[in-house]
C-alpha cells in the first residue's frame, strides 16, 4: 500500500478534508487559485475547504507539507475525492486541474482547441515570465537584507517589459483590434489566463512602480479595473483568506 500523504503532524482540517482542499495564503499566487475557486462556486456551486498557511513561520517547509508539495510553497490543492487523494502543486497546474474537474461548460476556458491553446500560452507566459520577475522585484526591494541596485533595476525592467507584452496583446497593436481579455478570439474572453495574471499585475503599486512607469500601459490598467469589478474576484482576495 502506498504511504499516506497525511501524517500525525498534518493539521486536522487538512487530514480530515473530504473533497477539494486548498492550502493557501493571500498572496498573488494563492489568490489566483482562490479566485478561480470562487468563480467556479458562483458558476456551478463548487464546494471546497481551505487551510490558511502562514509562510512567515515556514509551515510550508515542514515535513507534513512537503509530502503534499515537495516544492514547499503555497498554494497546494488536494483532491480527496480521488482514491488515494491526489495532490496538485503549482498554481497554473492547479487551475488547469480545477477547470477539468469542475468547469463543464468551459466558462473559464475554451472549447475550441486554438483558443484553448491561446489560454495556455498566456497562462504559461505569466507563470514563467511574469510571476518570477515581479516576485524578485518584491524580494530585492522589500525583503533582501541589502539593497542591490543592479538586481532591483534588472527585475523591475524585466517586469515592465513583460507588462509591455501584455499591453501589446490587449491594445491590439499588431492586430488592429483591442481586446478585453488575454486569450480567445476577437476581444477575448475572461479565462484562467487572466485569473493567473491579474493578482500579480494589480499589485504594481505595491511592487513599487510609479504612475509614470505605468503610463505606457493604458490597456493593461483598464484590464486590471475590468477584472477587479467581478464579485468572485473580490471574494477571492478578500477577508475569508486573511489569517485572523
Ligand atoms: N511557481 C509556484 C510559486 C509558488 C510561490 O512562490 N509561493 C510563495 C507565496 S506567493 C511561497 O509559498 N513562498 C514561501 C516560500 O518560498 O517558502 C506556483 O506558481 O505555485
Amino acid at each position: 500500500m502506498a504511504p499516506s500523504i497525511y501524517t500525525d503532524e498534518t493539521p486536522d482540517d487538512v487530514k480530515n478534508a473530504k473533497g477539494l482542499h486548498l492550502l493557501t495564503m493571500n498572496t498573488p499566487n494563492g489568490q489566483a487559485v482562490q479566485i478561480l475557486l470562487e468563480e467556479l462556486k458562483e458558476a456551478y456551486g463548487l464546494e471546497w475547504t481551505t487551510t490558511l498557511i502562514n509562510i512567515m513561520t515556514n509551515d510550508q517547509k515542514k515535513d507534513w507539507f512537503l509530502r503534499l508539495d515537495p516544492n514547499g510553497r503555497i498554494p497546494v490543492l488536494v483532491d480527496n475525492t480521488a482514491n488515494p487523494p491526489f495532490t496538485v502543486m503549482e498554481t497554473s497546474a492547479e487551475m488547469l486541474y480545477l477547470v477539468k474537474f469542475a468547469d463543464k461548460n468551459d466558462t473559464f476556458g475554451f472549447k475550441d482547441e486554438k483558443e484553448r491553446n491561446q489560454c495556455l500560452q498566456w497562462t504559461f507566459f505569466w507563470h514563467g515570465s511574469g510571476a518570477p520577475y515581479q516576485g524578485q522585484v518584491n524580494h530585492f526591494s522589500g525583503a533582501a537584507p541589502e539593497k542591490i541596485e543592479y538586481a532591483i533595476n534588472r527585475f523591475k525592467n524585466e517586469t515592465l517589459r513583460v507588462y509591455g507584452v501584455l499591453e501589446i496583446q490587449l491594445s491590439g497593436k499588431y492586430t488592429g483590434e483591442e481586446r478585453e481579455y488575454l486569450a480567445g478570439n476577437g476581444k477575448g474572453k475572461y479565462s484562467v489566463a487572466d485569473i493567473k495574471t491579474w493578482p500579480w499585475v494589480k499589485g504594481w503599486e505595491r511592487t513599487g512602480f510609479s504612475e509614470e512607469e505605468m503610463k505606457p500601459f493604458p490597456h493593461l490598467k483598464k484590464w486590471i479595473a475590468r477584472i477587479a469589478e467581478r464579485p468572485a474576484v473580490q471574494k477571492g482576495i478578500g477577508d475569508d483568506y486573511v489569517q485572523k
